[in-house]
């Protein structure tokens, strides 16, 4: 076996903020390493910049002059000593650029090699790589580099419409376009390459046919730099809005044990194909017969990475230090096993009764869920202010339970635990959700909240406040903000939770 000098951190630079960075120093903590944090002038006082040993002042509120400064974030490793940074999910995660840079600082990046980064950022290049190593994809165009609008429409008609055009720096559905037939192709061609042109400053686009009524299931990986690749099951991500996901659970309710293990092995295949190292995730599509293609890869932890840790008991951001710090996984593929059922709701500081309209202000009471099976991860705190400048995303609620069905009860209870008081959030909409007859029976796929969940049950609180609106309006300028904190919604159900299990589980035996 090769030997190779292991490295003991002694900093950690956090170049992130919010729940993610809180989530980081938390893990250096238990590991007994230091931890720098960096922030903007808009979060002098949030919890991350609290909780490190040392915080350094990157610039004003705007992540281009703060977050995405790496040449400030460069100065102030050398400054405080740290010798790894962690880069979270977002902001330089997956700049190949900004991880090389590291390396060539002497600074271990916790992630990724940069050429891994690369082969997967590229998604045309990452279809490629991947084909080579045997993994299944969507049918579509499987050249290398840029293809004019007159190979994609000769090629289109042998994939076969409908199909999907992507921009091939893309992600996050961002120049993605829908096209029926041939005669609408050329316009959308234009349309998908000056969308991707704006968005990346690329406007190379491929071929995909489109998959319908498919679900959004991805597989952590994990990889040392020994070789030794193993997974940690998959997480279901189908409930999202406008490519922004909502909730994620582990399992999915979708995937057996048998196709558990073939994505699995396809998920460490793929890993294998850009000699990955550190934590990474493999998203597929999987359609209604349970075909399953490669998506694209994501080379960074993730939002969702509790789900995996709730159900597998790894600590995946513990497993990514150990791994930059040159040591072997502390897990065999052998020595992973999935146990019980883990939901994540997404908590966003936006306005479900208002198109989901960020929310902004001083989050002036709250009150989080506690007891067993629960998990709060945030950034936030009562007394800190909500700006526009960030994701807003201000917690994740995870909850465990035995079974899926403990899971949403579970869940439901936290829901009505959790009080913010100051802005809007959605937790009446995942309150809503948590009662869909086609949530719990697992009926969903991608198209689920746009087209098929209904707000009418949330849109009705909207319109008995509305009411009293007409009625007494100064009354509803108080409830505005009250409502957050009140809204607690209770229905039949509720006072037979137990046989409403039972009943449930005997239907999905
Ligand atoms: C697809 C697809 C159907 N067929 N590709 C959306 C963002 C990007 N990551 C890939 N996406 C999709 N690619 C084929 N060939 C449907 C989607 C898609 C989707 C994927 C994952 C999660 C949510 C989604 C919502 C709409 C469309």
């Amino acid at each position: 076996m090769t030997t190779k000098k292991t490295l003991m951190f002694k900093k950690v630079l956090v170049a992130n903020r919010g729940e993610i960075a809180v989530r980081i120093i938390r893990a250096c903590r238990e590991l007994g390493i230091g931890t720098v944090a960096v922030f903007s002038e808009a979060d002098r006082h949030a919890l991350h910049v609290r909780y490190a040993d040392e915080a350094y002042l990157l610039g004003p509120a705007p992540s281009r002059e703060s977050y995405l400064r790496s040449d400030k974030i460069f100065e102030v490793a050398e400054k405080s000593g740290a010798d790894a940074i962690h880069p979270g999910y977002g902001f330089l995660a997956e700049r190949e650029d900004f991880a090389a840079k590291c390396e060539d600082l002497g600074i271990t990046f916790i992630g990724p090699k940069p050429s891994s980064i690369a082969a997967m950022g590229d998604k045309g290049k990452a279809r490629a790589t991947v084909i080579k190593a045997g993994v299944p994809v969507v049918p579509g165009t499987e050249d290398v580099g840029n293809m004019t609008d007159a190979d994609l429409l000769r090629i289109a008609p042998s994939i076969g419409f409908p199909l999907l055009i992507k921009a091939t720096a893309g992600g996050g559905g961002k120049g993605m376009r829908e096209v029926k037939n041939l005669d609408e192709m050329q316009t959308l061609l234009a349309s998908a390459r000056r969308e991707a042109e704006s968005s990346f400053g690329d406007g190379n686009v491929y071929l995909e046919k489109l998959i319908e009524g498919a679900r959004h299931i991805e597989f952590q990986i994990l990889a040392d730099s020994f070789g030794n690749v193993i997974h940690l099951g998959e997480r279901e991500c189908s409930i999202q809005r406008r490519h922004q996901k909502l909730l994620e659970e582990s399992p999915s309710i979708f995937i057996d044990d048998e196709l558990r293990e073939k994505m699995g092995n396809i998920a460490v295949k793929s890993a294998q194909a850009v000699d990955y190292v550190n934590a990474g995730t493999i998203e597929f599509l999987v359609d209604k017969d349970r075909n399953f293609y490669f998506l694209e890869m994501n080379t960074r932890l993730q939002v969702e990475h509790p789900v995996t840790e709730m159900v597998t008991g790894v600590d995946i951001v513990a497993e990514q230090i150990r791994i930059a710090r040159g040591r072997q996984l502390s897990y065999t593929q052998n020595q992973i096993k999935i146990n019980g059922h883990s939901i994540e709701c997404r908590i966003n500081a936006e306005d479900p009764f208002n198109g989901f309209m960020p929310s902004t202000g001083r989050i002036t009471h709250s009150l989080l869920p506690t007891g067993p099976g629960v998990r709060v991860d945030t950034g936030v705190y009562p007394g800190f202010e909500i700006t526009p400048f960030y994701d807003p995303m201000i917690a994740k609620l995870i909850v465990w339970g035995e079974t899926r069905a403990q899971a949403i009860l579970r869940m439901r209870r936290a829901l009505e635990e959790y009080r913010i008081v100051g802005v809007r959030t959605n937790i009446p909409f995942h309150q809503t959700l948590m009662d869909s007859h086609r949530f719990m029976g697992g009926q969903f796929d991608t198209r689920f909240v746009e087209e098929r969940f209904s707000m009418e049950d949330v849109m009705e609180v909207r319109t008995i406040d509305t009411e009293i609106a007409a009625i007494l309006a100064t009354l509803v300028a108080h409830q505005q903000t009250e409502r957050n904190a009140n809204i607690v919604r209770r229905n039949e159900r509720d006072t037979s939770n137990w046989k409403w299990v039972g009943r449930w589980e005997r239907m999905h035996r």
